[in-house]
């Protein structure tokens, strides 16, 4: 019934209020100037671009905590615009290829890819599950928090009364996962949600993992599929500049098997590549990091190693 978008439309959104390190609004930037749009147009893609500055004139001026989270005005709007501009690609039929900035930006591009197809399972790939609830959260950084609003867990805030309970636990599954707070730990258990964390990547091999996954969420592998990829599932040895990098993670491989995997369904609705943060180390790894984030988008457009 779906079939492969032959257009793809690059969401820039240069934010970075999720979470408190300058710079991750600079990812989008450094991908695109890195050549990601020619790229995709040498894999047969038609490539639409409207700019970087579409949710940079979104500005709160008075933002405090609400409990304890940090800009929630600030991002619940940026948001509210990213699920728009997100939904109205989606439903025009063009693959929405979303470029962060933080994965805060995920409660914007998945409610806008829910609210065109609801029956659409999540592919989550991340060192961590980001889903604390306002109760679990310690930071306060919303960006550890994105999964918990769109399944509709926690204390709701009326800041994000526009955010729909969209997702269903059963078709969300997460891979690579290894820095999971003790709270959201609990949350996972009690949510019955899927995970493959690094040992079972270890264990099983990303082949396999990759198949159980797709076959927890998308059994007949009739659904509309949306990847949420934050960088920091890859290792930091492959993916060093990124705000909470932790070690023992996906190889450069294992990271591209999932995108093409994904892409070799041809279910994929929508995809996000977020946390590159092009100022948190030196320049080789900045162009290693950047470099890395356009191949798996490449990947997860149709890119063959033959
Ligand atoms: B990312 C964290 F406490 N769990 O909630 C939190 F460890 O989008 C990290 O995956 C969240 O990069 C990481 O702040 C969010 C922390
Ligand atoms: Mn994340
Ligand atoms: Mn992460
Ligand atoms: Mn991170």
């Amino acid at each position: 019934f779906i079939s492969e978008p032959k257009t793809a439309a690059i969401v820039g959104c240069s934010f970075s209020g999720g979470q408190p390190k300058l710079g991750v609004d600079k990812g989008p930037i450094h991908l695109v100037e890195a050549g990601l749009i020619d790229q995709l147009a040498g894999l047969g893609w038609k490539v639409k671009f409207d700019g970087h500055n579409q949710f940079e004139d979104i500005k709160v001026l008075d933002d405090p905590p609400i409990g304890i989270l940090k800009n929630p005005r600030l991002v619940s709007r940026v948001n509210e615009s990213v699920a728009q501009v997100v939904e109205a690609h989606v439903r025009n039929k063009e693959l929405p290829i979303t470029l962060g900035g933080d994965h805060s930006l995920a409660i914007g591009t998945i409610s806008g890819t829910l609210s065109v197809h609801p029956n659409a399972c999540v592919i989550w790939i991340d060192a961590h599950a980001d889903i604390n609830t306002a109760e679990s959260t310690d930071s306060g950084n919303i960006h550890g928090m994105p999964v918990s609003f769109l399944l509709g867990l926690g204390s709701k805030i009326p800041e994000f009364s526009w955010v729909k309970p969209l997702l269903k636990a059963e078709r969300l599954v997460y891979i690579g996962l290894r820095d999971v707070d003790v709270g959201e730990k609990r949350i996972l258990r009690e949510n019955n949600i899927k995970a493959f964390s690094m040992h079972d990547v270890d264990k099983y091999g990303i082949g396999r993992v990759v198949e159980m996954a797709l076959d927890h969420v998308n059994p007949k592998r009739d659904l509309p599929i949306h990847l949420s990829f934050d960088v920091d599932a890859l290792d930091p040895s492959v993916a060093p500049s990124t705000g909470t990098p932790v070690r023992g993670g996906l190889t450069f491989r294992e990271g591209h098997y999932i995108c093409e995997a994904v892409c070799e369904t041809g279910l994929l609705v929508a995809l996000d590549l977020v946390e590159v943060n092009p100022s948190l180390a030196d320049d080789a790894s900045v162009e290693q990091t950047v470099a890395v984030g356009c191949s798996l988008v490449r990947s997860a457009l149709g890119e063959t190693l033959l």
